[in-house]
């Protein structure tokens, strides 16, 4: 396929328009998707992920920087957990990064987490596999760390970078759950603001307690808005990836593809569903339920019962 090889050769428009054809997810889609599966090479997949606001985007747009300093490629994936079109949000991102979209060398994906109805993992997927097969070497997702989906995605890059922020003492209690424990990068972002070396001590404290036999996770200050600090994040990043266990790697990868594969499953089978239900017959059943005669349950039995061969 013409396009396929257009997206090997790293074409940005390319990208563009593969990242199009899967967001309206057609037969040609799949195609398209099954050949960059057969031809995506590894690229260091970075995880970024804090409470909203802690400056995410900003710190992004630095580590562009850098990398593409480095003469490194970057894919990026900006997860928007509050807006399912290109509400407000996306658009601040875009602008933000808007320095970087003249660069060959880089490409964003924003996207909406709400309205996806494929799933996050398996859209996270196909963004990281269309940025592999074309070659890109950095990929960056941001997400925000509150929705239990953009946790779980976050979880699956290679390496996860928290970002957290001078009082921050209300994010720790949330992300304890979750992502403290497995972070691989801890970043003290707003150090220019009252309280960063408390926080820090507050937070090394608080890692050495449950650090059992691992090592200390770096710890790193930056103030993303003057890119301080950035040099020494990207040049720690390098050094994970570098020594980075590759079972542990693995492991993630293919916890990810199985996530991936979940979705499209769900995704193929709701195909079916929606396929083999004729016009008209859930409004029909709607009526039968409204009327007593029947309830949501029975009914939903009776039509997979009567799927299952076409399944
Ligand atoms: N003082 C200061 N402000 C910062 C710093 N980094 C980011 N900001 C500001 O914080 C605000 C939020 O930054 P973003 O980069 O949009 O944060 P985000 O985490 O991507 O936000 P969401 O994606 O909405 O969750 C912006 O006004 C930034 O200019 C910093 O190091 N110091
Ligand atoms: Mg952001």
């Amino acid at each position: 396929m013409d396009l396929l090889n257009e997206i090997r050769r790293g074409s940005p428009r390319a990208i563009a328009r593969a990242i199009s054809l899967v967001e309206n997810n057609g037969v040609r889609a799949q195609a398209l998707m099954k050949g960059v599966f057969a031809c995506r090479r590894d690229a260091v997949v970075l995880g970024i992920t804090g409470a909203p606001g802690t400056g995410k985007s900003t710190l992004v747009d630095q580590m562009i920087g850098r990398f593409r300093a480095y003469g490194k490629s970057v894919g990026i994936v900006a997860v928007d957990p509050s807006s399912p079109f290109t509400g407000g949000a996306i658009l601040g991102d875009r602008i933000r990064m808007m320095r970087h979209s003249v660069d060959e060398g880089m490409f964003i994906r924003s996207m909406a987490t709400r309205g996806h109805l494929g799933g996050l993992a398996k859209a996270t997927g196909e963004a990281i596999a269309i940025y592999e097969a074309a070659g890109k070497e950095v990929v960056l997702v941001e997400t925000v760390g509150v929705g239990q989906d953009e946790v779980e995605v976050v979880k699956l890059a290679d390496l996860i970078l928290l970002v957290l922020t001078p009082g921050a003492g209300d994010d720790i209690q949330t992300f304890k759950a979750g992502i403290m424990e497995i972070a691989d990068i801890f970043i003290l972002n707003k150090a220019d603001s009252a309280g960063a070396d408390k926080m820090e001590r507050q937070l090394k404290a608080m890692l050495e307690l449950g650090l059992a036999d691992k090592d200390m996770p770096p710890v790193i200050k930056t103030v993303a808005t003057k890119g301080k600090g950035v040099a020494t994040l990207v040049a720690e990043v390098e050094r994970l990836a570098g020594s980075q266990n590759r079972r542990f790697q693995e492991a993630r990868r293919k916890k990810l593809l199985a996530w991936m594969l979940r979705d499209v499953l769900r995704e193929k089978i709701f195909r079916v569903i929606s396929q083999n239900i004729p016009d008209g017959e859930i409004a029909r059943l709607a009526g039968k339920i409204y009327r007593r005669e029947t309830d949501p349950y029975t009914e939903a039995d009776r039509l997979i019962a009567r799927l299952r061969q076409k399944l």
